[in-house]
């Protein structure tokens, strides 16, 4: 048995949001990963997020590979649609269904295995084409879930458990989302929950290919002295560029700030990210010196956390392919058949 149902009942004094929903609302089944795994707080951050956002749940597809992390669906929005794909095959399953029906919000969940081992054409394809969605990686370095094999994001002469070195270079997601076009990335760590909801919800809330990664720590098997992706390395050389408040369109702006210290950036939808700005130099709109940055911090073995950078004016998919306004599981025998007229008409434009 892969997971346990949660007992239905709740404290009756449990806070509500604006739909009536409790946090419960938002949980899924028992998590049947280790203790103490990195994965679980991203679900927890994730739950957090959508309460927060009075979400409902029914509007939210949650899409998934294989893997421990490909697991984590299970354990939150237990009442949204949920799809767990082929290892490294959620990115073109999400594409499909955001082609099929743009009203739901998609949340792609993946690993560092699933996404930059196996998936890595996947991943830089759906990135690449600008899918409105948030794909989340859970980085840990390793494929947690076959024991504990180097993943393709492990870095250069960091040691295995075993105390093997990895001698292959590493992939940067966050470096190819950013050359790829995504046009929100940002990269997080699962023990800092007051990093990571805010990125989430400005994530859901923007309007194009959002790419959090989120070093999530193994305990099992990538926790140990030599290891980068272990709590304690992470927590040493985590380099914080800046901190997110975000406030939704209905909500006032109640961050108190110094000029200059914070930028409010205004999303399409009318919500606004507050962003505290705790590296002076680091500029989120410019996307060459984020990557240059990223570089260079890196060289010195720092991982550089917070919202990386963001586009005002994102682009979708939708919008590339000038695709029809409603979904397409809403349209009549009439519009999806326009009969042979038509055909003749696109066949003739071909020809
Ligand atoms: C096509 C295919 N190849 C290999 C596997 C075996 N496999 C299952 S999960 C996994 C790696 C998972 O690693 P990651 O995505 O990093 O997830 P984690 O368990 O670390 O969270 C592998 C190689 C598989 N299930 N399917
Ligand atoms: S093996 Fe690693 S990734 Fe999988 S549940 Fe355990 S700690 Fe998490
Ligand atoms: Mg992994």
């Amino acid at each position: 048995m892969t997971y346990i149902v949660k007992p239905k009942f709740h404290h009756p004094a449990l806070p509500t949001n604006a739909l009536g929903f409790t946090h419960r609302d938002y949980e899924g089944s028992v998590s049947t990963l280790c203790a103490g795994c990195g994965h679980d707080s991203i679900s927890s951050a994730i739950i957090q997020a959508c309460f927060e956002l009075d979400l409902p749940p029914h509007r939210v597809a949650k899409l998934s590979g294989i893997g421990c992390s490909s697991k984590t669906p299970t354990y939150f929005l237990g009442n949204s649609h949920g799809f767990n794909s082929v290892h490294g095959r959620m990115p073109s399953v999400l594409t499909g269904a955001n082609l099929a029906n743009r009203d739901l919000i998609y949340l792609g969940v993946s690993g560092d295995g699933d996404s930059a081992s196996i998936g890595l054409g996947q991943f830089a394809h759906a990135i690449r084409r600008g899918v409105n969605m948030v794909y989340i990686v859970e980085n840990n370095g390793v494929y947690g879930l076959t024991k504990g094999q180097f993943s393709a994001t492990a870095d250069r002469g960091s040691k295995s458990k075993r105390g093997v070195t990895n001698t292959d270079s590493s992939i940067d997601l966050v470096a190819m989302a950013l050359q790829l076009g995504a046009t929100f990335v940002a990269r997080s760590f699962s023990g800092d929950k007051e990093q990571l909801v805010p990125l989430v919800k400005a994530a859901i809330e923007h309007q194009g290919a959002a790419f959090i990664d989120c070093i999530s720590p193994c305990v099992a098997f990538n926790n140990h002295p030599g290891s980068t992706k272990s709590f304690d390395y992470v927590r040493e050389h985590n380099e914080v560029v800046n901190r997110l408040d975000f406030i939704t369109a209905r909500d006032p702006i109640t961050v108190s700030y110094q000029p200059g210290t914070v930028e409010i950036v205004e999303q399409h939808d009318g919500s606004k990210l507050a962003l505290r700005k705790l590296s002076p130099d680091y500029d989120p709109h410019d996307r060459l010196g984020a990557m240059a940055y990223l570089a260079e911090r890196a060289m010195a073995g720092e991982i550089v956390t917070g919202l990386l950078f963001v586009d005002r004016e994102p682009v979708d998919l939708h919008a590339h392919l000038d695709t029809i306004a409603s979904p397409l599981n809403s349209l009549g025998e009439k519009e999806l058949c326009p009969g042979s007229a038509a055909l003749e008409r696109i066949n003739a434009s071909l020809r």
